[in-house]
């Protein structure tokens, strides 16, 4: 895929405030830190257009950044954030929750996880909510420049086997540093759009 433009459309706080071009959609949903802005600059190879942190809780809006003028790379907040008002949060999670039960040009999640640990609480929650609402996911994990080739295997079984996987959904190992698998992220969306 060769990325020809990329622009940031709107930082949504609420719906009406969503684009309304129908173009598909691919949304980037994991706990705070696990990575989504940053994955979302290796795809569109910049280095900060998605604002990313070295502390949670960086993204606070729901960012929908239009690739080639052709599809939508949603960026929002991360879930698991101990230090956002619980007022905030529960106004993130109902519209999360309103996003991925109503909006028709969601086409895809990439779930991001950490590739150094075993999923969290949270991470195989919200991997059951995507699951009861037939929402097509890959699991990306994520960071996988941090660990060895001798640790691999091991630590890619550990997560296969915690959340397991429906027939359908794609498993894809990434690094924002190496970019280890973003090819294989661009091939996925250029399938589904
Ligand atoms: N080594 C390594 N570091 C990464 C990778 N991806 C992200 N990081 C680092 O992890 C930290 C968090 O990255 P972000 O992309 O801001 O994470 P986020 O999921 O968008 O976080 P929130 O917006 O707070 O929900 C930053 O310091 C990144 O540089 C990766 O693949 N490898
Ligand atoms: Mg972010």
């Amino acid at each position: 895929m060769k990325i020809k433009s990329v622009e940031l459309i709107i930082s949504a706080v609420r719906r009406s405030q969503y684009p309304t071009d129908d173009r598909p959609e691919f949304l980037l949903v994991g706990r705070s830190n696990v990575g989504k802005s940053s994955f979302i600059n290796t795809l569109i190879n910049r280095k900060n257009y998605a604002r990313t942190s070295s502390n949670p809780g960086k993204t606070q809006t729901i960012n929908f950044y239009l690739v080639n003028e052709e599809f939508y790379l949603v960026d929002a907040p991360g879930y698991g954030y101990a230090r956002m008002s619980k007022k905030k949060k529960q106004k993130f999670g109902l519209m999360m929750e309103d996003y991925l039960t109503n909006r028709a040009q969601l086409k895809q999640v990439f779930m991001l996880i950490d590739f150094r640990h075993k999923p969290t609480d949270d991470d195989l929650m919200m991997y059951k909510f995507l699951k009861h609402y037939q929402i097509p996911v890959t699991i990306v994990a994520t960071k996988v420049d941090k660990i060895g080739v001798n640790q691999y295997q091991k630590q890619r079984n550990l997560i296969l086997n915690e959340l397991d996987l429906v027939v359908g959904d794609d498993f894809i190992t990434f690094s924002a540093v190496s970019k280890h698998g973003k090819e294989e992220i661009h091939d996925k969306i250029s399938r589904i759009i």
